[in-house]
């Protein structure tokens, strides 16, 4: 992997070897510490400190994203820095989490007044996407918003580009897509949007105002940044359905700390499920694959990444990672022939290349070879030695040739007849340093590929370690 130090930028050096793509690398991530983690401007040049001020950043922004912490500019951190996101500073490490001294409005009743519109979207398009997004913390509390037309409420929502009349001006398209205050008079509570941003009511292209605004009124309502990668606090835009779209239990634990629950009778609504947890020893993974070294971990709308085996493994959404990807996948391996990751669902595969969807996919999982009766894969496994993967499907499996892209004869076997003492079903498989292991439930089956016998039988905290206190 590609990484710049920074501290080595500094040097007139490598500035003047690889000047323009670096430096403004350089200066891009300078200006989002300074933004979004309280860089400051060195107060005291003279002083020589033990570690830069920029790498410590760096760290701290690493550490709340969950990405390896290299402490040098590597080409996660940037694509991290580079994605759509709230304008607000990131907190503390952990999940939900309040401004200082508990800052809230201490009423239940509060008003809030739209002052202009999005040239993007109806004038009803944004009023529905707006109340919508404050029912969306109402549901769970006591808190209750009544609409203003004039005058001044506490909640005021205007749309504005670059310099819009407070100290924090917008970025023009991308970067920064809103920012919001916390609870106090004033400018307390208000809400900015950049218009420089095309945003929109439900369509896949540009920002669901709906998701934006709900966002960034937990920020009005009290809330900072989550580092739960499943939470609305997440300072990092992600794409949702705003029809199917649930508070998740991470921002519900929030906003009921700071102002209880809904005490109407009936609740309204369902809940959404907790981000899936390494510390629950009944977790049935839906899939695990290599990806250059690393091992990923899926469940849900969620992965671990395993960078080694002493650092601990680091959750992030899928769509974070590759946007065009499916969640709740069924199955997942890694093809070093075609250098990418294969994800399975339902009768479709999808391919990638580092972030890149490859051209073509996703394709029927029919292409390669398999029976049109197989309507989805449970599990699959690439074997090093033989350059073949494993299709598992119920009690059978199916092999693929990586190199001549067609399936193998004399297939399907049985499961356990390759795989003594396999008899419940196979939910996922890895192969990992030479051996080769069935995931079935929340156990994991150790087993040599070549002469089929079992070593162990593991559980899924094994490679996937609770790294919870
Ligand atoms: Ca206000
Ligand atoms: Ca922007
Ligand atoms: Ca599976
Ligand atoms: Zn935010
Ligand atoms: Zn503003």
């Amino acid at each position: 992997m590609k990484t710049f130090h920074l501290s080595i930028l500094l040097s007139l050096a490598v500035a003047v070897y690889c000047a323009p793509i670096v430096q403004q690398d350089e200066r891009f991530a300078e200006s989002y510490l300074k933004k979004f983690y309280n860089l400051t401007e060195d107060s005291d040049p003279t002083v020589r400190r033990a570690i830069s001020p920029i790498i410590k950043k760096l760290i701290e922004m690493q550490r709340f994203f969950g990405l390896e912490i290299s402490g040098s500019l590597d080409t996660d951190t940037l694509a991290m820095m580079k994605k759509p996101r709230c304008g607000v500073p990131d907190g503390k490490i952990g999940r939900f989490s309040i401004f200082g001294n508990n800052l809230k409005w201490e009423k239940n009743s509060l008003t809030y007044r739209i002052e202009n519109y999005t040239p993007d979207m109806s004038a009803a398009e944004v009023d529905d996407s707006i109340e919508k997004a404050l029912q969306v913390w109402a549901k769970v509390t006591p808190l209750r918003f009544t609409r203003l037309y004039s005058g001044t409420a506490d909640i005021m929502i205007s749309f504005g580009r670059q310099e819009h009349g407070d100290f924090y001006p917008f970025d023009g398209p991308d970067g920064t897509l809103a920012h919001a205050f916390a609870p106090s008079p004033g400018i307390g509570g208000d809400a900015h949007f950049d218009d420089d941003e095309t945003f929109t009511f439900r369509s896949n292209t540009g920002y669901i105002l709906f998701m934006v605004a709900a966002h960034e009124f937990g920020h009005s309502l009290g809330l900072s940044h989550s580092d739960d990668p499943g939470a609305l606090m997440y300072p990092i835009y992600s794409y949702n359905n705003p029809d199917s779209f649930v508070l998740p239990q991470d921002d519900v634990n929030g906003i009921q700390f700071l102002y209880g629950k809904n005490r109407d009778p009936v609740q309204p609504g369902p809940t959404s499920p907790p981000t899936p947890n390494a510390c629950d020893s009944t977790m049935v993974l839906d899939a695990v694959a290599t990806l250059r070294g690393e091992i990923l971990f899926f469940k849900d709308r969620f992965f671990w990444r395993s960078y080694s085996q002493n650092s601990s493994p680091q959750q992030t959404l899928i769509t974070n990672f590759w946007p065009n990807a499916p969640v709740n996948i069924d199955a997942a391996y890694e093809s070093p022939e075609s250098d990418s990751v294969l994800l399975f669902k339902d009768d479709q595969v999808w391919a990638f290349r580092g972030y890149d969807l490859v051209r073509g996919y996703p394709k029927f999982i029919s292409s390669f070879g398999l029976p049109k009766t197989v309507k989805k894969v449970d599990a699959a496994l690439y074997d090093k030695a033989s350059g073949k993967t494993l299709f598992f499907v119920g009690s059978n499996y199916y092999s693929y040739d990586e190199a001549r892209k067609t399936m193998d004869q004399g297939f399907p076997k049985r499961v356990d007849q390759t795989f003594s003492g396999l008899t419940s079903k196979v939910t996922a498989a890895l192969q990992y340093r030479g051996f080769t292991y069935i995931y079935s439930g929340p156990y994991m089956f150790e087993y040599s590929l070549a002469s089929g016998k079992l070593f162990r039988v593991l559980r899924n905290s094994y490679f996937l370690r609770c790294t919870n206190y």
